[in-house]
């Protein structure tokens, strides 16, 4: 197990476990004569992760606006991620019924109680965004608390939400931050597809858009794990279903992994990897079926340069 099923679970382990063999800053341009605003400082949150360890750095309590994330997998490979949650709903129970969901997989998938708690879950909380670092590599991004109020940052390096949160506090007026450059951007659509673009930065920041709603509103996250040259998308596919043991077209390295961001939230993921063709994927469950996206078909081939 890899544990990294994102806030997601049971399948998805399974999935990406085979397969994983398988800011620089712009400042604002505007500077009319008297335009006297002053761009604050980003906050800035380290979070040393896996699933034994959760380390925090970093304030606790700041004006709404764009926030730094620095990721390192200690002790193993680790994720975390930042929610808030509807009122009266509370981090016990969203861990709940995440574990409930977990585990309600049979051979045919989820139970029926088991996808009522998954709903419960996402209609109860907004995704923001978090970093999956493998042991030893540290991944940057940053998410954007445009909102007032109170943000979980969890460890979620195993199936289940871990206990013991850190609370960020979000008050005051949106502050004036720099915004994060970045030179691509992918978007998670509909009916779990990849759309924007397919040429990306080996060394770079990404921006990773969740544009998917209406009836097909899920969080996403963003996998990235390289390919042999000439991989196609159905190669990929024909190995989700068919295939055993390790992938024929995978690449031994260093991949990139975020965590979830949910409907109309995006965030940056800045990360060093070689050039090169990849696979983009999202193993979360769809809230429909429980069945992992990329199995539904949300994989595409990217090019790394
Ligand atoms: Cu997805």
């Amino acid at each position: 197990m890899s544990g990294r099923t994102r806030m997601s679970v049971g399948v998805a382990v399974a999935a990406t476990t085979s397969l994983a063999l398988v800011g620089v800053s712009a400042g604002s341009a505007i500077s009319a004569p008297h335009a006297t605003k002053t761009i604050a400082a980003t906050p800035k949150l380290k979070v040393k992760v896996s699933k034994h360890k959760f380390k925090v750095h970093g304030p606790s309590a700041f004006q709404p606006g764009t926030v730094a994330l620095t990721g390192i997998g200690k002790g193993g490979n680790g994720a975390f991620e930042i929610v808030r949650l509807k009122h009266g709903y509370t981090y016990h129970q969203l861990r709940q019924d995440i574990k409930t969901f977990g585990a309600s997989y049979g051979p045919k998938g989820p139970s029926k109680s088991g996808l009522k708690a998954f709903h419960r879950a996402l209609a109860n909380s907004t995704e923001y965004g978090g970093l999956a670092p493998s042991q030893g590599q540290k991944l940057r991004g940053s998410v954007k608390l445009n909102k007032a109020g109170t943000y979980y940052l969890f460890n979620d390096s195993t199936n289940t939400p871990k206990p013991h949160p850190v609370i960020l506090t979000v008050s005051g007026p949106k502050a004036h931050r720099a915004p994060v450059a970045t030179s691509a951007t992918v978007k998670a659509t509909k009916k779990a597809r990849w759309h924007g673009d397919k040429t990306l930065p080996a060394k770079g920041t990404i921006k990773f858009k969740n544009i998917s709603k209406g009836m097909h509103k899920s969080p996403h996250f963003v996998d990235l794990e390289r390919v042999k040259p000439g991989t196609t998308r159905k190669d990929v596919l024909d190995f989700f279903a068919n295939g055993h043991g390790r992938p024929p077209f995978a690449v031994p390295g260093p991949s990139v992994d975020s965590d979830i961001v949910g409907p109309h939230q995006s965030m940056t993921l800045r990360y060093k990897l070689h050039r090169g063709s990849y696979a983009l994927m999202c193993f979360f469950p769809d809230p429909m079926t429980g069945i992992p996206h990329a199995f539904m078909g949300m994989v595409r081939i990217v090019n790394l340069k």
